[in-house]
């Protein structure tokens, strides 16, 4: 029987974390910040601004997709179920109410099951960000059934159908599929389950829709020039490594790893770029064992014994983040404090990504915007960025960096 479980998910327990003040050590070329043990943090209240881009949107058709409200029933959409469900159902057969009048797209909701509707849509400049409305509901435990967004069969989005992601009511999501501009997609939502514990992933209102800004197509995404890549792949490109009682940094396996061997450290290595004024920093980030806060910095700059930074973190086993700055004379003022967000995975590679431009920063986890904050500190051109890796009691704390991206954007 295809069976329906609604759920209360467990309240999320806060990690309590602190920020830790450092002291600052210079190794050959790159920038190696070491930290003292924690001292405790200040804080403030998060000034979270979602603000306009400065450039003039630029809408080019109406591209959208059809039935994305799915009033039509099955028009368009190509339904796939292996147990042979309907996927795309009135009020009367689902357990939920639908976010917009009868219909809704009810997928999962069997044990071993696989689930898609899709349909081929056009990405264009004014409509390249996708809207849905979703209502996770699961009495599994994470890990076994997954709910995914697949553009032309490579997943975009995924996240576990599980009891600490339920919803309880609809949640609207944004995927950023700038990426496909100009071009027509698949566009697939899918669920799989496995053989017990029932999970249900229900869709409705999808729609591709314009975000704050565009690119405009005259300037380009990369005509400002600055371009930086490393998949690790080449054990010269550059990065510091070290091999002594307190650290590993190697190159791994075509990864960075940084491992602290004793508890209570926080570093940060940079390439040392020289970044323009409006950039964007990416790279794939796990911890194979320990876990601790990890993740990027960025605006960072020295001068002598002193720096300042941002530093985007995330810690999954409660699936928060943290933005916050440090000032060159030691002040660290939180920007965003420990936020829950499921986008962030516990036991896969996480896609971090912050995007820099004038004074505002976006943050993203997996391609999918989790805050957005302005801020005036650390702006211009100039500032360097990389990763950064903590011990706190869990050493030894392994991390292992892929894909370290700078890209300057308009
Ligand atoms: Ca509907
Ligand atoms: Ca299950
Ligand atoms: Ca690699």
């Amino acid at each position: 029987m295809r069976t329906k479980h609604l759920l209360v998910a467990p309240g999320m327990t806060l990690a309590l974390m602190l920020i830790c003040v450092f002291t600052l050590q210079l190794f050959a070329a790159q920038t190696d910040v070491q930290a003292e043990p924690c001292t405790g943090q200040t804080s403030m209240a998060p000034a979270e601004v979602e603000a306009d881009w400065s450039y003039l949107p630029v809408q080019i058709g109406a591209a959208d997709v059809s039935n994305g409200d799915f009033e039509g029933g099955t028009s368009v959409w190509t339904e796939y179920s292996a147990l042979g469900w309907p996927l795309i159902v009135t009020s009367t057969i689902l357990p939920v109410t639908p976010h917009s009048g009868d219909w809704a797209v009810w997928l999962g909701g069997d044990d071993d099951e696989v689930s898609t509707i899709s349909q081929t849509v056009a990405i264009t400049i004014g409509e390249s960000t996708l809207s849905y409305w979703q209502w996770i509901d699961s009495e599994d435990i994470c890990g076994n059934d997954f709910g995914q967004v697949l553009i032309n069969n490579t997943q975009v989005y995924s996240i576990s159908l599980c009891d600490a992601t339920n919803t309880n009511d609809w949640v609207n999501r944004t995927l950023d599929l700038s990426a496909y501009i100009g071009q027509n997609v698949d566009l697939q939502f899918r669920a799989e389950t496995n053989g017990n514990l029932n999970s249900n992933l229900f869709i409705d209102d999808v729609s591709l829709g314009q975000e704050n800004y565009v690119y405009l197509p005259i300037i380009g995404r990369n005509s400002c020039g600055f371009y930086y890549f490393d998949d690790f792949s080449d054990p010269n490109s550059g990065w510091f490594v070290v091999d002594d009682s307190e650290r590993t940094y190697a190159y791994l396996n075509g990864e960075f790893q940084m491992l602290l061997k004793k508890d209570d450290y926080h570093y940060f290595l940079t390439p040392d770029l020289v970044l323009p004024g409006n950039y964007r920093i990416e790279v794939d980030v796990y911890q194979p064992s320990n876990s601790q806060d990890h993740g990027l910095v960025f605006g960072t700059r020295q001068n002598g014994d002193a720096w300042e930074t941002y530093q985007f973190l995330v810690y999954p086993p409660t699936q928060e983040y943290f933005l916050v700055k440090r000032y060159m004379n030691g002040t660290w003022v939180t920007l965003i404090n420990w936020t829950y967000n499921p986008e962030i995975y516990q036991d896969t590679p996480n896609h971090l990504r912050v995007d820099r431009v004038g004074t505002l920063i976006r943050l993203y986890i997996n391609n999918v915007q989790v805050g957005s904050v302005t801020d005036a500190s650390f702006t211009g051109a100039g500032r360097d960025a990389g990763l950064r890796v903590y011990s706190g009691d869990s050493a030894p704390v392994d991390t292992r960096f892929d894909n370290f991206r700078a890209t300057c954007l308009p």
